[in-house]
């Protein structure tokens, strides 16, 4: 079974990512492929035994209190791509039979993101990566390019990216995009970086006015590397008061040290006024006197998956590793995630036959003690290049049929093309003070479809895919 290098680049082809993944597809059984995966499935019980005996005498050796807020930090959960095609726990009756149907087939090119419109019925505004917004309606026609559009800075990894609604979209009619920016000073030429617009959507849904640029990641680099970038609206003072603000993962563009600068935007969660960009109230502050007011949490790499907890609202996001190491994370206040000091996966190049001492920070034992925060959950050997996440909200939304996904954490893959469904425990504590833990997973639709994004329809409570490389969104329907 080989093995293979993915650095979750845009320019990627379709066939090369194909390779990554290695189980059968789901609908395409065979005997032989029963065989196989139950010899593999057997190997790697053996080996995620000694595995976890490993983990947990190296976690007992150190105390693993992780002398976080007093908080129990657990052994973070590890997802293997290439033994997980299927279920790992769960019992018969939590596992839904879902199938992708079609819903947007033809007029996207490139899709990155979309949203679902508030009060449209159904509409959605979805994002091509060369920088043009489409209006897309309820029954998966393309109606037309919104105009008003900022220029895209198209470069490698870089386009037009992520796009959300306000809260208060009602009353405003607001919406936000990220993008790659060109330089917008002399000193900046040939440099590229993420930024966040808003704007206004008329009525018809097809053009934006008051088109804004409320903040630009600092420094503008010559990198068409790790982007991010989710923005992530919600209101400060709960789910209906107080002013929007914008959490927004950056990504470390290539320069994986700038990750642990708090004097730089790079690798970092920002949190800003959705006005005008400025520092929110409250955020944390740092040690280093230069740190950057906007900073949430640093020590990231490239986070292009984050998502709101429905009950606690704190934000959570995945970002991708190096060869292996991609994570999911619970984002606190002030907190270190820890790249480019540690992290599950190895430098590219390295063979991964040599891990775990390949890793970043080294063995096992020493990665994200204090001060660095480790991941609720990482895959590994090989990477799924997360494309974008969701909790899945059940009770009042979801047709019936689906009280199963309950609160449960779904995770789509680029390279991994498949869904992750993480079914959690101990995520609801308001502030994060006990360390949430994975209670088992299953991967659906394994080696179907890149996955760039995913969304939960607030009209039907379905959830909605975007996979990139058939310009198509699926919709995913109970079998
Ligand atoms: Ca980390």
């Amino acid at each position: 079974m080989a093995l293979r290098l993915y650095d979750h680049d845009e320019q990627q082809s379709s066939a090369a990512a194909s390779s990554a993944s290695c189980g059968p597809s789901r609908w395409s059984w065979s005997s032989q492929n029963v065989i196989l995966l139950v010899a593999t499935a057997c190997t790697v019980a053996l080996v995620t035994t000694l595995l976890c005996v490993f983990l947990v005498s190296s976690s007992n050796a150190r105390g693993d209190d992780g002398g976080l807020s007093g908080s129990s930090e657990g052994i973070p959960f590890a997802l293997d791509v290439l033994s997980s095609n299927l279920t790992s726990g769960g019992t018969l009756a939590e596992m839904l039979s879902v199938k992708l149907t079609p819903f947007v087939t033809s007029g996207l090119s490139k899709p990155w993101s979309f949203c679902f419109i508030p009060s449209s019925g159904g509409q959605m505004l979805v994002t091509e990566f060369a920088g043009a917004l489409k209006l897309v309606s309820n029954t998966g026609s393309v109606l037309g390019n919104v105009s008003g559009m900022p220029t895209v800075a198209v470069y490698r990894q870089g386009g037009l990216m992520d796009v959300a609604v306000d809260p208060q979209f009602a009353a405003n009619r607001r919406v936000f995009l990220t993008f790659s920016e060109g330089p917008q000073t002399p000193e900046d030429a040939g440099k590229v970086g993420t930024a966040v617009m808003s704007a206004v959507l008329a009525n018809d849904n097809l053009s934006l006015s008051n088109v804004q640029v409320i903040f630009r990641q600092q420094p503008k680099l010559d990198s068409g590397a790790h982007f991010g970038s989710r923005v992530v609206p919600f209101r400060r003072d709960g789910p209906s008061s107080g002013p929007t603000v914008l959490y927004v993962t950056l990504g470390e563009r290539g320069f994986a040290n700038l990750a642990q600068d708090n004097s730089t935007h790079i690798g970092k969660v920002v949190r800003i006024m959705a006005d005008d960009g400025a520092p929110a109230p409250g955020n944390p502050s740092f040690s280093n006197p230069a740190a950057l007011p906007h900073l949430f949490s640093t020590g990231h790499r490239n986070p292009q998956a984050a998502a709101l907890h429905p009950t606690t609202g704190l934000l959570w996001l995945a970002e991708h590793g190096p060869q292996g190491g991609d994570e999911v994370n619970l984002v606190l206040p002030g907190r270190n995630y820890g790249w480019p000091i540690v992290s599950y996966g190895c430098d590219y190049g390295t063979p991964l036959s040599q891990s775990p001492g390949c890793r970043y920070g080294g063995a096992l034992g020493v990665h994200h003690n204090p001060p660095f925060t480790p991941p609720i959950a990482y895959w590994f050997p090989q990477s799924i290049a997360p494309g974008g996440m969701t909790f899945f909200r059940a009770s009042g939304l979801a047709p019936p049929g689906f009280a199963a996904w309950e609160g449960n954490l779904f995770v789509g893959g680029l390279a991994g093309r498949s869904l992750w469904r993480l079914v959690l425990a101990n995520d609801k504590s308001p502030n994060g003070s006990i360390t949430p833990t994975v209670r088992w997973h299953q991967r659906l639709f394994s080696t179907e479809h890149e996955i760039r994004d995913l969304r939960q329809s607030p009209f039907d409570g379905l959830l909605y895919l975007v996979a990139r490389e058939d310009n198509r969104i699926y919709r995913v329907d109970l079998a």
